[in-house]
């Protein structure tokens, strides 16, 4: 019989790491996460929610643990999902997102090169590049070759990512894919992102431990999925015989106001504009006005599709905030 396969997946904390990690899991596969801090916060999480996946000690920015948590995985496929990922966050600390979100690709990609050494088509690398990369937006909807024209440091580190991963699949052979996702969330979305935010405050509100909610820009406009169906797609760029990058989004864009409406609908509140309330604090320096993805390459070629609906994802995340509000979780 053939040994499982293995991956090791940078970002395993985080909302797409969890879930990537759970598909990985169900697939058979041996897994390992990189987790980084002496006394990171999701530890247990991680340990309670994935009993069977194995962690490593190391951080992007530290070159020499990538290598050590390379080795000590001997993985087949890595999927590059650490990242200093809140947009807003990017423009305080500049700096740092470029080391972490920017060079710390090239850290992963450079310590795949010398831990592959002459065969290095071995290790099939995904990278987590992202629709924030499309900014100022020069295609309607954009596509895989639509320009990059990045918006906040987060975004212009995202560039370096991906380009860079182009770069050594181009000049060493090796079997490097950028997913360019779009917006996806789920209950397990961070609460600094708006989604979560929403969902979070609805379900307060409507459990009366709330009464108003505090927003920036109403009227940004995004293509938002479901990170369940996204995980899906990363692990089907890695099955390719030939490395690629795709646009993975659901060709429908929704307001940040059109969110929050339908998060307050699920409660059954209509007059939704009493509970909210504009802070500047909110805005950020150059926003992105509307983002739209064309997923028809990673539908032909992948046979992805998302499968849940931009109304079936308000309602699940506003819900499972009452769920777990009433449970006393948080
Ligand atoms: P997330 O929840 O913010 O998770 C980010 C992960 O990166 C966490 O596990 C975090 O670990 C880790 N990390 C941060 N700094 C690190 C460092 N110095 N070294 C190693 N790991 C570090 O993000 P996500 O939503 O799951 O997104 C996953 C990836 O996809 C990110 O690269 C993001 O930029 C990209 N992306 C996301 C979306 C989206 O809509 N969700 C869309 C396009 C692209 P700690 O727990 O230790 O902080
Ligand atoms: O903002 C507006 C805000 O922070 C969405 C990351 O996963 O997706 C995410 O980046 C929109 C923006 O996500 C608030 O101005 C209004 O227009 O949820 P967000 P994001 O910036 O789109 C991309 C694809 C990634 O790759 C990133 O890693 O919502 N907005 N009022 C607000 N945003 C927040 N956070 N908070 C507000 O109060």
């Amino acid at each position: 019989m053939a040994p499982a396969p293995s991956a090791l997946i940078t970002g395993i904390t985080g909302q797409d790491g969890l879930y990537l990690a759970e598909l990985l899991v169900a697939k058979g596969y041996d897994v390992h996460g990189l987790i980084r801090g002496q006394n990171n916060p999701k530890l247990g999480l991680v340990r309670e929610l994935l009993p069977t996946v194995t962690l490593h000690n190391g951080d992007l920015t530290d070159m020499s643990s990538l290598i050590r948590a390379l080795r000590e995985s001997d993985p087949d496929e890595v999927y590059n999902l650490g990242a200093v990922s809140f947009v807003a966050y990017s423009w305080e600390q500049a700096a740092l997102t470029t080391d972490v979100t920017a060079k710390g690709v090239l850290n992963m990609l450079e310590s795949l090169r010398l831990h592959c050494r002459d065969d290095l088509g071995r290790v099939r690398f995904y990278q987590a590049s992202s629709s924030e990369m499309f900014g100022k937006v020069q295609d309607v909807p954009q596509h895989e070759r639509t320009l990059l024209w990045p918006r906040s440091p987060y975004g212009v580190a995202k560039v370096f990512g991906h380009h860079m991963t182009i770069n050594y699949r181009e000049s060493y052979g090796m079997h490097a894919s950028s997913g360019i996702l779009f917006n996806h969330e789920s209950p397990r979305r961070g609460p600094e992102f708006v989604t979560r935010k929403v969902s979070q405050a609805v379900a307060r509100i409507h459990l009366g431990l709330q009464d108003e909610l505090v927003m920036g820009n109403l009227d940004a406009e995004r293509d938002w999925g479901f990170a369940g169906d996204y995980v899906e797609a990363m692990w089907l760029m890695l099955q390719q015989p030939v490395a690629d990058d795709y646009v993975i989004g659901t060709g429908e864009t929704h307001s940040v106001r059109e969110f929050v409406e339908t998060a307050f609908a699920h409660v059954g509140i209509d007059d939704w504009e009493r509970f909210v309330r504009f802070d500047e604090r909110f805005v950020r320096p150059a926003e992105v006005d509307q983002l739209i993805g064309d997923a028809a390459k990673a539908r032909d070629v992948l046979g992805w599709k998302p499968r849940v609906s931009f109304t079936e994802l308000v309602s699940l995340m506003v819900q499972a905030d009452i769920e777990a509000f009433r449970a006393g979780w948080k």
